[in-house]
């Protein structure tokens, strides 16, 4: 299996926070050009590029008025094109996000199928008649709150938005939906793009009749058409967003045998620090033993000759990792590195977000007037009127909102840390002084010298895309080890999940470090390790036991 994105890092740009050009506040495509040397030099292979699409921005992008065009804040269809060039130069290839599940009202078919129940694209959406009565078909919630069933008058009935009223959902059980949706991707193709990222593609089965949203019963025929009829004969990577993927299901999303996707996002450990069966807001602490049980499961699970895993830990949607999981305080480069150390050193496809790499931290806010987030903006009035408090809520967004990942890049110690010569569209963290780029990229030991090493380290070691996976369960509850093993080679990988220190006896004996967040790595057998370490290591052959 010779893909080239096996043995790739991703980058993840959210275009509108990445870097500026002309001063509006609002990052570009041309700001994006202008950093592409920084991610050549970090060593990434691939850039996600978050919707750039013409959008009204009700979702930041993922509310999508035409396909085919770029939208003005982020600059032309000359600048795209520009874009996909100079990375190629620099070995980078785009990954554009396809947001298919639905579009934007303002889209150009909406419109159309809005007029009327006869109109060509009526059936282009899903509409229903309401009750007798004049209610909702059925009482679906929508992930942005409220009911998926938005009336429109003009018609007299209901359509259907599993996201805001603003973004209706496609009809996928229509054969012209999916056909305009393929042209469109070859269009895309065409322009010499590396590949697709499928937001929530788990959805576009839905059957909402039967109270079915995600996992449809025609799901993975729907993916197998759109392979054969557009990246089925390129060289492109396809990663699909499943919130609700079991290392089963998402076996059959990435067996290249059934020709559907490369791999998916899975969220199961991101799941993790909320009450099971409640919503993200409904916050619980993480357990590290959890933790490192879903990890191991996926790891062990997904059968490699026929499957993908991604590893990932941020994204747009995600709190910054460090704040959540780690210690955005004094250990916030050690525990920085050990996340990195851990998930670098696992088998699949890693994920940067914007900031990883650096160690950006949440940005907390003291006022919903302080939020953009449709999400949690629509959270805080819906909980407030159930007679949730103000100050619980503005913790929850602290803790779980998604501008915690949006807030600008941070590149150096400068006004708005250099995102923007004006005013940014949200806050800039004020730690930028301390933590920005050009800071890390001139500290050995910073994290971004963590994470171009293990960059460096997969692109020269095929141990770290073909090796085997083998859990190390005689740790204590807060460490994680684990050895790879390929071709007679064996490494050790060891993390100490916690902030505090930890005991460790193993057997092995360490031929070569290979990395490590503190300078010394302890003794294996009777050894300590401190507060967030975590080191790999090649062990000697024939040492163990
Ligand atoms: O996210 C999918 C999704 O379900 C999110 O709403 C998720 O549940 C939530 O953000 C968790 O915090 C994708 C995109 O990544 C997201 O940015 C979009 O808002 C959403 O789809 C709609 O397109
Ligand atoms: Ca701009």
């Amino acid at each position: 299996m010779a893909e080239w994105w096996r043995n790739a890092v991703v980058y993840q740009i959210y275009p509108r926070s990445f870097q500026d050009s002309n001063g509006d506040g609002i990052g570009d495509l041309r700001g994006i050009i202008s950093r592409l040397d920084y991610l050549a030099q970090l060593g990434v292979n691939a850039i996600w590029l978050s919707p750039v699409y013409k959008s009204p921005g009700m979702d930041n992008g993922y509310d999508i008025a035409d396909y085919e065009a770029i939208d003005p804040q982020y600059g032309t269809m000359a600048d795209m094109d520009a874009l996909i060039a100079e990375a190629k130069q620099r070995h980078i290839r785009i990954i554009m996000d396809l947001v298919v599940n639905h579009t934007s009202d303002q889209h150009r078919w909406f419109q159309e199928a809005r007029k009327s129940k006869d109109n060509p694209y009526r059936d282009y959406y899903i509409w229903r008649d309401g009750h007798a009565d004049g209610s909702v078909p059925n009482d679906m919630q929508s992930t942005f709150s409220g009911s998926v069933w938005q009336f429109d008058a003009q018609t007299g009935q209901y359509y259907l938005h599993l996201f805001s009223p603003q973004q209706p959902d496609l009809n996928w059980a229509n054969p012209a939906v999916r056909q305009a949706v393929y042209k469109m991707m070859n269009f895309w193709i065409a322009k010499g793009i590396g590949g697709f990222r499928l937001d929530v593609i788990d959805l576009i089965g839905k059957e909402p009749d039967r109270g079915i949203r995600e996992n449809g019963p025609h799901l993975h025929e729907y993916l197998q058409e759109m392979h054969a009829a557009t990246f089925g004969k390129a060289d492109l990577m396809t990663v699909g967003e499943t919130w609700g993927a079991t290392p089963q299901i998402a076996q059959l999303y990435s067996d290249p045998r059934r020709k559907e996707l490369s791999m998916v996002f899975q969220f199961e450990a991101m799941q993790l620090d909320q009450q099971p069966g409640k919503a993200k807001w409904d916050l619980r602490p993480l357990d590290f033993t959890e933790l490192k049980d879903v990890l191991t499961k996926w790891q062990l699970q997904l059968d490699y000759k026929h499957g993908w895993n991604s590893l990932f830990w941020n994204n747009h949607d995600l709190p910054r990792i460090i704040s959540r999981f780690g210690d955005e305080g004094q250990y916030r480069v050690q525990s920085g590195q050990m996340f990195a150390i851990l998930l670098h050193l696992m088998r699949g496809t890693p994920y940067i977000f914007q900031g990883e790499e650096i160690g950006m931290t949440n940005c907390p806010v003291s006022a919903i007037t302080e939020v953009n987030d449709i999400e949690s903006i629509n959270m805080y009035h819906e909980r407030l009127a159930l007679g949730y408090s103000k100050a619980e809520l503005i913790k929850a967004i602290n803790v779980k909102g998604r501008d915690n990942a949006r807030t600008p890049m941070q590149w150096q110690n400068a006004p708005e840390a250099g995102f923007t010569t004006g005013k940014p569209w949200l806050h800039v963290n004020q730690n930028y002084r301390t933590i920005n780029a050009e800071a890390a990229v001139a500290d050995p030991h910073s994290l971004f010298a963590t994470y171009q090493a293990l960059i460096k380290l997969r692109h020269q070691q095929p141990i770290i895309t073909e090796g085997s996976f083998v859990p190390i369960r005689e740790v204590p509850s807060a460490v994680m080890a684990f050895y790879r093993i390929y071709n007679g080679l064996k490494w050790l990988v060891v993390a100490n999940l916690s902030g505090v220190k930890q005991p460790i006896n193993l057997s092995d004996k360490i031929d070569q470090i290979l990395i490590s967040n503190y300078s010394h790595v302890p003794d294996l057998r009777h050894g300590e390790l401190p507060p967030y370490a975590a080191f790999a290591a090649v062990v000697a052959p024939g040492a163990n036991q």
